[in-house]
């Protein structure tokens, strides 16, 4: 089992990831970790954390020289803004966010004992783990790719900035749709012989976990279901060069739970960020007053971010349904048996 957790807060003295079960012999390139968390930090809308930030790894343990030696590794992620007991207590849940429910459920009376860890800053984490997936799913030709569909309804990046200058100016915020394609994968990661093995389950949950995520689609996702199945299924063909394959690929690349070798393509809706300038009404947990959300340092938008971490999420789960059937130990093992059985 592939396993991936973090730990660290927002304004916490760094953020880390742990990721056990690679193998062993796994060339690991810090530079390309580091593009990866780059990335994350990119896209118009993003607030003035991206400013302070310059986020770089350190890899604390798994490797030796650059190479994996099996054991977990833990990546870490410096805050440079490292205030997280100077910052002044909030009692003034935002709508949208884990702070109502979050300081209930703890019984916390100050609100930054919530948001610190449910703060988006948390995927630099997931970012880093699967952009060591991703070197590892490189080794087999696997690319892992994501793309901005909509932001606010808008699709064209003219009119997408416009709008998010547009809701900069009024205090607001935006979400959007974005795409995650992976290419490359083979056919029969997962399984339909139990409901927790089915790849799509894994992928949902995967990205399902993103903060401000609602909605989760593969292939033509919802709209399959307004059309006939003559117009749904991919039909099978067959070719020396190319093996089985298909014209069409409606399914997303996955089938009973399964990759099917078709391109895995999942989409996924991101609800506006839950801070916004001009602030919902709210009651204060202390006072139980009528009063306006607290109002934080924020995005206005983050759905190419969003893209960048859903390529994080599917490289983890694909990392680990790529091990479970090919192996698990040791790199050459796994190369033998990968070209063995593809
Ligand atoms: C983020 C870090 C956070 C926010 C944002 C994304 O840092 P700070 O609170 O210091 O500005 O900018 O978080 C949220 C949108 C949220 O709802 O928590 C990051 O690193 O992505």
């Amino acid at each position: 089992m592939l396993r991936f957790i973090s730990a660290g807060e927002s304004h916490g003295e760094c953020i880390i990831a742990v990721l056990e079960g690679l193998p062993a012999g796994l060339d690991i390139d810090t530079e390309f970790i580091n593009q990866e968390l780059a990335r994350r930090q990119l896209g118009y809308g993003r607030g003035a954390r991206m400013q302070i930030e310059k986020d770089t790894v350190k890899i604390l343990s798994g490797i030796k020289g650059k190479k994996t030696i099996a054991s977990p590794m833990a990546l870490m992620i410096k805050n440079k803004d490292f205030s997280i007991n100077e910052l002044a207590q909030i009692t003034e849940p935002r709508p949208g966010h884990a702070d109502l429910s979050g300081a209930l459920k703890y019984g916390f009376s100050d609100i930054r004992c919530v948001l610190e860890r449910a703060s988006a800053r948390e995927t630099a984490a997931r970012v880093g783990a699967g952009a060591v997936c991703k070197l590892f799913l490189r080794e087999f030709d696997i690319d892992v790719k994501s793309r901005v569909l909509s932001v606010g309804g808008e699709k064209t990046q003219e009119k997408i900035k416009a709008k998010i200058d547009n809701a900069r100016k009024s205090n607001d915020t935006l979400g959007g749709i974005f795409e995650v394609q992976a290419d490359g994968v083979p056919v029969g990661l997962g399984s339909y012989v139990q409901y927790d093995a089915r790849l799509d389950a894994r992928l949902a949950f995967a990205l399902m976990s993103i903060p401000a995520v609602k909605g989760v689609e593969f292939g033509i996702g919802f709209a399959a279901a307004q059309r006939i199945g003559s117009e749904v299924h991919d039909e099978i063909f067959y070719s020396q060069k190319k093996g089985f394959y298909r014209k069409t690929n409606n399914a997303g690349g996955l089938e009973g739970g399964m990759s099917n070798g078709e391109a895995v393509i999942a989409r996924c809706a991101m609800k506006p960020i839950a801070t916004l300038g001009k602030p919902l009404s709210s009651v204060d947990i202390k006072t139980k007053k009528q009063v306006r959300a607290s109002v934080q340092r924020s995005d206005i938008a983050a759905v190419e971010a969003a893209g960048v971490i859903g390529e994080a999420m599917v490289s983890l789960v694909l990392a680990e349904a790529f091990l479970e059937r090919f192996g698990h130990d040791q790199m050459g093992m796994i190369k033998k048996n990968y070209k063995k059985n593809t």
